[in-house]
């Protein structure tokens, strides 16, 4: 009994060994596995906030945009819808930096970008010229340089991408023609003009200058004085002051943007001159930003060129045409209206084409954005 008992106790330990061993075994299994799984999830979830991370920082396209400067309402304008096209939320990383119209600090600001390695650079450049040197290093560097509104004048145009703007010479035949017309309706006998220009080099001003000066002489206008207002309303007022002194009988004053404009009738009432219907000098501006049309819907401005500073989305197109390698465009133009103090819209022709003239009215003044 004694050795069956110790046998059978022998049997007993033994399989209660057997079934500890295979206890511990499954325990070691299970142990390891949920071991397993927790690695498994944890590194998981660890590589998802490393995606997630990387990720959206990866996707973000890098944008170095140099702006000219905050001359005017109309660059606020153009730097507002830069800034609406590309937010994180729309996957762009823009890094604007505003260039207080110094050439100096653009050629400054597009060598950081270049450094900083971003997928685009965008600028607005002050002048044409003096571009060479630094659109080589972008070129070297292989970020692709998209120009707006204003344009460069480079030996090789392969070193920028594609430019997006205005036809500022079209815009100024356009207020030319309009203002022939009203000096043709209202039998003015002469035509004593001064052309306040904007700043001296930037495509914007070349065009309107040239426009001016073909269309008097075209018309016969006596082209008074010519003097650069600096795109800014206190250079204007000033220019305008001097001008008034200097000469008499000006009926007509020619300013580049909006802003001179807004300089030029402050230094024409200082002058103890009136402007408007019946005034003694009419105003002709260009931009037609909210605060030009509501001036013109007031009487103080008689043609107002629009010029278009809503450049982000074609930008975006732009980009969406280099990532596709299909640059369909190099030129691209905005399209703009012209607006005039009058009682009826009317049509001019020019180069064969038809354009409308736009009666200022209070709802064109209130859906003008800015
Ligand atoms: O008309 C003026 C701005 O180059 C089109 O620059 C731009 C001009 C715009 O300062 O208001």
């Amino acid at each position: 009994l004694h050795s069956t008992s110790r046998r059978q106790r022998q049997m007993c330990i033994r399989d209660s060994k057997y079934v500890m061993k295979r206890i511990m075994t499954g325990l070691v299994g299970i142990v390891l596995l949920i071991s397993i799984i927790v690695i498994a999830v944890t590194a998981e979830g660890d590589k998802r906030i490393e995606n997630d991370g990387s990720e959206s920082q990866e996707k973000l396209v890098t944008i170095g945009f140099s702006q000219v400067g905050a001359e005017s309402d109309w660059r606020t304008a153009n730097s507002i819808y830069i800034k609406q096209t590309f937010t994180p939320e729309r996957g762009y990383d823009l890094l604007f930096e505003d260039a207080k119209q110094k050439q100096s600090n653009q050629i400054m600001a597009i060598r950081r970008f270049i450094q900083q390695e971003v997928d685009y650079i965008v600028f607005s450049p002050v002048v044409e010229s003096g571009w060479d040197t630094v659109l080589e290093e972008a070129k070297r560097a292989g970020i692709p340089v998209i120009v707006i509104d204003r344009k460069v004048s480079v030996r090789d145009t392969g070193l920028y991408t594609a430019w997006i703007g205005s036809n500022f010479y079209l815009e100024g035949q356009k207020a030319c023609k309009v203002l022939n017309h009203y000096v043709e309706e209202n039998q003015i006998p002469e035509v004593n003009i001064v052309n306040i220009q904007g700043t001296l080099g930037a495509t914007s001003q070349i065009g309107r200058t040239n426009a001016l000066e073909d269309a008097a002489d075209k018309y016969g206008w006596n082209l008074l004085a010519q003097e650069s207002g600096e795109y800014t309303e206190a250079k204007a007022y000033e220019v305008m002051t001097k001008m008034l002194k200097e000469y008499e009988d000006i009926n007509f004053v020619y300013c580049e943007n909006d802003n001179e404009a807004f300089g030029a009738i402050d230094a024409i009432r200082d002058a103890g001159k009136t402007v408007g219907p019946g005034g003694d000098i009419q105003i002709i501006s260009f931009d037609a930003t909210q605060e030009g049309l509501r001036r013109m819907r007031n009487g103080e401005i008689l043609i107002d060129a629009e010029c278009n500073p809503e450049h982000g989305y074609y930008v975006e197109k732009v980009m969406e045409q280099i990532e596709d390698k299909e640059l369909l465009q190099k030129e691209w133009n905005v399209p703009e209206e012209v607006f005039a103090n009058i009682p009826e819209n009317y049509e001019i022709m020019l180069g064969g084409k038809r354009y409308t003239i736009q009666a200022i009215t209070e709802d064109i003044v209130k859906q003008r954005e800015y």
